[in-house]
């Protein structure tokens, strides 16, 4: 059987990573490909991809739809020789109009995947800078924290390995508003690219559990 493929779309800061670490936590078989974190892994690392990728991520912008395109490729190439994969759930990506033709097409081609359906969590702009200017993250494995809503047991450690937390360098306000306006220009594109009755529209904004219940649903 083809394992599907499922698009969380939404603002930075929607929740989309959030999410997508809880629902592959509870069903077995489904993973969570972000192409944030895969990029953010290549920074700590110190490589060339990092070097290359750092001051565009740090700014907002986006990293150029090739690179993105191949990080994504081989992260998925790698999992699905693995083991059997019941489904993925794409956090950040694609960003594009070009990223969406060219997941379509991967799917296609690889011969173990379903076309792809997404759904998108609704946030207003204003949620999102006071979620960002608060979240904490553990740069080595991706889990995110607030500070008041969903904080570490020891302030500034990870709950799992008890390393430092550090605040995103893409969350300072002035970056996330910008970040908000880039998401907002290029959401249709990639909405047109996939049909329109292939994205679900979920409100992102109310108690974590709460949305996390509604997308098990639509798993
Ligand atoms: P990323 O890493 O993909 P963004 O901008 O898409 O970054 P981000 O900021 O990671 O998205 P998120 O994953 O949607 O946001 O949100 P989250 O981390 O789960 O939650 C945010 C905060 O809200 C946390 O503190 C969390 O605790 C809290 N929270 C979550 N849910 C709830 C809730 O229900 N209620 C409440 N009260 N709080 C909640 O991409 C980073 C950069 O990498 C490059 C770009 O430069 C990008 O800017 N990049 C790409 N470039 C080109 N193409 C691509 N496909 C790229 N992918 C990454
Ligand atoms: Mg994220």
């Amino acid at each position: 059987m083809k394992a599907r493929v499922l698009i969380f779309l939404g603002a930075p800061g929607s929740g989309k990573g959030t999410q997508a670490k809880k629902l592959c936590e509870k069903f077995p078989g489904w993973l969570h490909v972000s192409t944030g974190d895969l990029f953010r892994k290549e920074i700590a690392s110190g490589s060339e991809l990092g070097k290359s990728v750092q001051e565009i991520i740090a700014s907002g912008k986006l990293v150029s739809d090739d690179t993105t395109n191949q990080v994504f490729a081989s992260q998925v190439e790698r999992l699905l020789s693995q083991g059997p994969v019941k489904g993925l759930i794409l956090d950040g990506y694609p960003r594009t109009r070009p990223q969406t033709q060219f997941l379509i097409d991967f799917c296609r081609k690889s011969g173990k995947l379903e076309d792809p359906k997404a759904i998108e969590l609704l946030v207003s702009e204003e949620a999102v800078v006071e979620r960002l200017s608060n979240r904490l993250i553990n740069p080595r494995s991706g889990r995110v924290y607030h500070k008041l809503f969903s904080p570490p047991r020891v302030p500034g450690k990870d709950d799992e390995d008890g390393g430092e937390l550090i605040q995103r360098d893409d969350d300072k306000p002035e970056v996330i508003r910008s970040r908000f306006k880039l998401y907002t220009s290029q959401r249709d594109g990639i909405v047109n690219e996939l049909g329109n009755d292939r994205v679900n529209q979920v409100p992102g904004e109310g108690e974590t559990s709460a949305i996390a219940a509604q997308l098990s649903n639509l798993l």
